[in-house]
């Protein structure tokens, strides 16, 4: 991909901020599961907690070809803080800007974009992953409000989110066309933050429940229109996605870079390891996989920035890159044999970290539903 230089000068302050203050602490971050709220606070300063908000809302105004540059640098260095600035950017973020009046965007956008409020996305429900019309979280009008009411699980930012956009149903009868968005903030009396999730990986990263009870909130927190909740959740999940790639693909480089490193001084029968074909080779192949993710997801960015229809090939980026990143995060780990295989290094908390991008933002399976529903119209 060639990169502008405003692109360019992006992707080195992500790469530098990665390198001076956000790697070093990964290991840390991710065995004592500590929210990372330092390198938000540097990379709120740098404009990556507000990548594609436009400058009226205080935001860095980037493209999403930039903003795809930035999360690969972060990813390489910390999955959970690439976690973070995805989800807030594009599922905390993005609804609003896309669908928000005025005074919502005017309310909320501007602390958001500046890192000073973390924003999160509630869609699942033990009830409706995959299947994501299936919320039974109610939104009833009462008088000047709205009473929600229900649940929500493994939302990303839960523990450390300000403000939410929430998924829930005016009339179940109704099916997709019942859905509704809202802007929940965290303080709204019935509100409350359940289960934390301890994970396998990205572990730095809040992963909660929500509760909802008799929850009120005024009626000009609806986001959009009536029936407009499904549409406003996929939207979002289409450029989310886009977000995940990149991540994966960061994940995926680190490791690469890790093992490649290591290969290179590691002397066995008294020669480094990496003039062995077998190794030499299996460096090749993953530098292949990683160019051709990475290439995928410029191109579904591209897309995106020119305006023009990009969910199919968002959701090929997606599941390439994913997949790619947990293969070339077990390759390293081969490579590196007991060293890949410790927690000394990071190579399998990479790996560890690469797991949830086959799974969140919609699982590959789901991908796969989404492309071959396109390729076979
Ligand atoms: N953009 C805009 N609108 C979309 C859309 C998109 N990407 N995808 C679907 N829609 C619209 C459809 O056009 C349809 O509207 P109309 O009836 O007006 O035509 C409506 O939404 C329903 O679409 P569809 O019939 O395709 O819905 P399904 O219930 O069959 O579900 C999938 C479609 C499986 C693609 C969807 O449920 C999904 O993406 N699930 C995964 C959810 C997910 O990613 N969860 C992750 C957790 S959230 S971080």
């Amino acid at each position: 991909m060639f990169l502008n230089e405003e692109q360019k000068a992006i992707q080195k302050v992500a790469g530098d901020i990665t390198k001076k203050i956000i790697a070093p602490m990964a290991k840390q971050y991710d065995e004592t599961e500590e929210f990372p709220w330092e390198n938000i606070k540097q990379l709120g300063k740098l404009g990556f907690m507000g990548m594609s908000v436009p400058e009226k809302y205080d935001g860095a105004d980037m493209d999403m070809v930039s903003s795809v540059a930035a999360l690969e640098e972060i990813a390489k260095g910390c999955a959970s803080t690439a976690t973070i600035v995805a989800v807030h950017n594009a599922a905390g973020i993005l609804p609003i800007l896309m669908f928000g009046t005025d005074a919502q965007k005017e309310k909320y956008i501007p602390s958001l974009a500046a890192g000073n409020s973390i924003g999160a996305f509630a869609l699942t429900e033990a009830g409706a992953g995959s299947d994501a019309a299936k919320v039974a979280t109610t939104a009833v009008q009462d008088g000047k409000e709205y009473v929600i009411h229900g649940s929500k699980c493994f939302i990303s930012n839960g523990g450390a989110a300000d403000t939410f956009v929430v998924f829930a149903t005016k009339d179940r009868a109704k099916g997709v066309k019942g859905l509704a968005a809202f802007i929940i903030e965290k303080e709204t009396p019935g509100f409350s933050i359940g289960k934390h999730e301890s994970k396998m990986g990205i572990r730095a990263s809040s992963t909660t429940e929500l509760i909802f009870d008799k929850c009120r909130i005024p009626l000009e927190n609806q986001l959009g229109k009536d029936g407009e909740g499904f549409k406003i959740a996929m939207m979002t999940l289409d450029v989310a996605r886009i977000g995940i790639a990149a991540l994966a693909t960061g994940i995926a480089a680190g490791a690469y870079e890790e093992a490649r490193n290591y290969a290179k001084v590691r002397e066995q029968f008294g020669k480094p390891i990496c003039v062995n074909q077998s190794i030499g080779f299996m460096l090749a192949d993953m530098a292949i996989q990683i160019e051709a993710a990475r290439q995928l997801t410029y191109h579904a960015a591209e897309l995106k920035d020119a305006n023009v229809k990009f969910g199919t090939e968002a959701a090929m980026a997606k599941t390439f890159a994913s997949d790619m990143a947990v293969q070339v995060a077990l390759n390293a780990i081969q490579i590196m044999g007991g060293y890949g295989y410790s927690r000394e290094y990071p190579v399998e908390r990479m790996m560890r970290d690469a797991k949830i991008t086959q799974i969140y933002e919609g699982t590959n399976q789901i991908q796969r539903v989404v492309i071959s529903r396109e390729i076979l119209k």
